[in-house]
């Protein structure tokens, strides 16, 4: 009987010995990450070749050519061995390059806080486009990716926050520059898919709110079209919010026509 015991006894200590070492390790491994964000995606290298191989425009766009060996390279010299919170615009120039290709006109879809089910439905229902149609978007779309100064490897425990840490990280400068030249080069009618769910459906901190609407060529621009999505059953007319009235404002100040419309979310999206 002592014996059983003094086995039940070990092994309990045992457990409870690998569990409180375990804890420990996990916890130490946090309070010691560098940054507060999510780290490079798991292997990064492969996703992007990957999805860069199997890319093919869809019916209405073009692409002129497609080396994925050296779009692979430029986009990690873009920020490889460098300080990640001192990333530049100019840094992922060589990889803008790589990837040039543009929507023809009447077909730019731009969005800000919408669920990715929702815009595709939309997209395709529209014959639209958005920079997650393009090689350069759809390569990169839901990474994440940093490195250190000093090291040529990535790093896969955490990457600068936007808001903790520091806003020219490699993801948020990434977005700005792909989207700065994408909304640059729209032109005729353009589209914006807005979520009509949340109290601001336009937000000026976002990316569509601080870098496309600025960056819209007014003269190839004539008219900027919201679409307001709701959820079935919402009353509210987003169209006539303070929110949709500032970018309103902020478009037709840059001298294009602006209209709103509100749409019911498509029921088999709820
Ligand atoms: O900040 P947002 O939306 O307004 O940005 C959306 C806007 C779109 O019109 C796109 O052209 O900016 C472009 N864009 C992307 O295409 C994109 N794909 C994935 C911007 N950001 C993109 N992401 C990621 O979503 C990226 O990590 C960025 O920080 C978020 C922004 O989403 P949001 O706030 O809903």
């Amino acid at each position: 009987m002592a014996q059983v015991c003094c086995i039940v006894f070990g092994l309990g200590a045992l457990i409870l010995a690998t569990v409180a070492v375990t804890t420990g390790i996990l916890l130490w491994r946090q309070g010691h990450l560098q940054w507060h964000g999510k780290g490079t995606t798991a292997n990064i290298s492969e996703i992007i070749l990957r999805r860069c191989e199997s890319y093919t425009p869809r019916k209405g766009l073009q692409l002129k050519e497609k080396n994925c060996k050296e779009i692979w390279k430029a986009f990690k010299n873009s920020f490889i061995s460098k300080d990640p919170c001192s990333i530049t615009e100019e840094d992922y120039l060589p990889l803008m390059k790589l990837t040039n290709q543009t929507v023809p006109c009447h077909q730019t879809l731009f969005w800000s806080k919408m669920p990715t089910l929702a815009r595709q439905l939309f997209q395709d229902q529209r014959k639209v486009f958005s920079l997650e149609d393009l090689l350069l978007g759809s390569i990169t779309d839901g990474l994440t990716w940093c490195g250190s100064r000093g090291t040529s490897e990535m790093n896969y425990q955490s990457c600068p926050d936007r808001r903790k840490d520091c806003s020219n990280n490699p993801v948020s400068v990434f977005w700005k520059t792909a989207s700065k030249k994408f909304a640059a080069d729209a032109c005729g009618e353009v589209l914006a898919l807005l979520n009509g769910s949340i109290p601001e459906p336009f937000d000026r901190n976002s990316i569509f709110g601080s870098v496309e609407i600025l960056n819209l060529n007014s003269k190839a621009v004539h008219l900027l079209q919201a679409w307001v999505i709701h959820d079935a059953g919402d009353s509210r007319d987003s169209c006539l919010s303070s929110s949709i009235n500032d970018l309103k404002s902020i478009i037709t100040e840059r001298n294009i026509r602006f209209t709103c419309q509100k749409e019911y979310r498509p029921a088999r999206l709820v």
